[in-house]
């Protein structure tokens, strides 16, 4: 019984404690659900004055729920176009490659940020980006549909290498 009570009260603990770090995290961070997608903080890096592309990413893609989904592509205001560029190592050069679509499994959680592998690419941005700007994205998915989030632009925190295009 000792043991019974313990634990629940670990479990209140526990909930209260990430009920505090959500409401905290909400001040510098912000996430949509389309069906059983989360999307997790998308933000873009500053572009120079002369930029005609820039980079949008994700904290997180996470896939809470039982069928697999699939990025099929987006759509902003604020460029011409948007592509799904995945780098990768072609000899000693890195190269940014398009992708037709994104895989998003069951129960998967895909890391977008800044220095990493994906991204979704602003081909033909209309102004530069500049930091503390937001702008509307939408994205479309196989399975959950169109959604919209806000993105917001903002200096790379841990100073990780800009994006090169
Ligand atoms: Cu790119």
């Amino acid at each position: 019984m000792s043991v019974l009570l313990h634990s629940f009260g670990w479990q209140t603990r526990r909930s209260i404690l990430a009920w505090v770090i959500l409401a905290c995290g909400h001040a510098s961070a912000h996430d949509f659900k389309a069906g059983a997608l989360l999307i997790d903080h998308p933000y873009a890096t500053p572009t120079p004055p002369a930029a005609s592309v820039g980079a949008v990413y994700f904290r997180t893609l996470k896939n809470t729920g039982q069928k697999g989904d699939r990025l099929l592509g987006a759509r902003t205001p604020a460029s011409a176009s948007v592509e799904i560029h995945r780098s990768m190592m072609d000899g000693d050069v890195m190269r940014m490659r398009q992708v037709d679509s994104l895989a998003l499994p069951a129960g998967a959680e895909l890391r977008l940020r800044h220095g990493g592998e994906l991204h979704l690419m602003l081909v033909g941005l209309v102004a530069p980006l500049k930091e503390g700007d937001r702008f509307p994205l939408w994205l479309r998915f196989e399975l959950a549909g169109e959604r919209e989030v806000s993105v917001w632009v903002q200096k790379p925190r841990e100073g990780a290498a800009a994006h090169k295009h």
